[in-house]
């Protein structure tokens, strides 16, 4: 009785609350551009809780809101936002995993215009966020990826390429992501 009535507790605060997100460097934040897009549901669902998975996010249908490239959220609300990297740098990245879900998880440079990976992962968790152990390993939540040094002139306009996190929770089915804009400096 007890355990069941724990289990289901533990299940609603896994569906109602927190899952994760990435503090630092800056991700794209939602603004009156991803609402004309994606809808106000949309942008609703993206402000009321940043660490919540793209299945809680419900697209408009419009064909230029991808829910599952950058949350749907789009560079003209983040025009300001946009960090330079150069290559060979060390970016660090910290993450916040409240609610964790096993699976993979990765950060890859994305080109945005066609929604392809720009080369390989930066890095790659074969399992990231198991909720099985004690503790998550540090580097779930502090982690620091590698610039390419083989771009060219990829990336070098904004809006051209992001770094995106890309976390599926096996289990709970769920996916998150957050994109951060950036251009290479010579
Ligand atoms: C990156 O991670 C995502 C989510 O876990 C996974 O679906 C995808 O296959 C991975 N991509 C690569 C290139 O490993
Ligand atoms: C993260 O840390 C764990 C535990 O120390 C290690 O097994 C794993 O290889 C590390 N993953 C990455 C991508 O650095
Ligand atoms: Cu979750």
């Amino acid at each position: 009785m007890r355990a069941s009535t724990f289990l289901t507790s533990t299940f609603f605060a896994a569906t109602a609350l927190a899952h994760g997100n990435i503090v630092s460097p800056p991700v794209r934040q939602a603004g009156a551009v991803t609402q004309q897009v994606c809808g106000a549901q949309a942008v609703s669902a993206l402000t009321t809780d940043i660490t919540g998975p793209l299945e809680n996010v419900a697209s408009n249908g419009s064909p230029d809101c991808n829910i599952f490239l950058c949350k749907g959220i789009q560079f003209e609300d983040n025009q300001n936002n946009v960090q330079e990297f150069a290559a060979g740098e060390q970016v660090d990245f910290a993450a916040e995993i409240p609610i964790p879900h096993e699976g993979p998880c990765n950060v890859s440079v994305v080109d945005l215009a066609t929604n392809t990976l720009v080369g390989q992962p930066l890095i790659s968790f074969a399992s990231y966020a198991d909720e099985a152990l004690a503790q998550l390993p540090l580097n779930n939540t502090q982690f620091s990826v590698t610039m390419p040094t083989d771009l060219g002139t990829q990336c070098q306009q904004p809006g051209e390429c992001a770094l995106q996190w890309f976390w599926f929770g096996t289990n709970a089915q769920q996916t998150y992501e957050d994109c951060v804009d950036f251009v290479m400096t010579a």
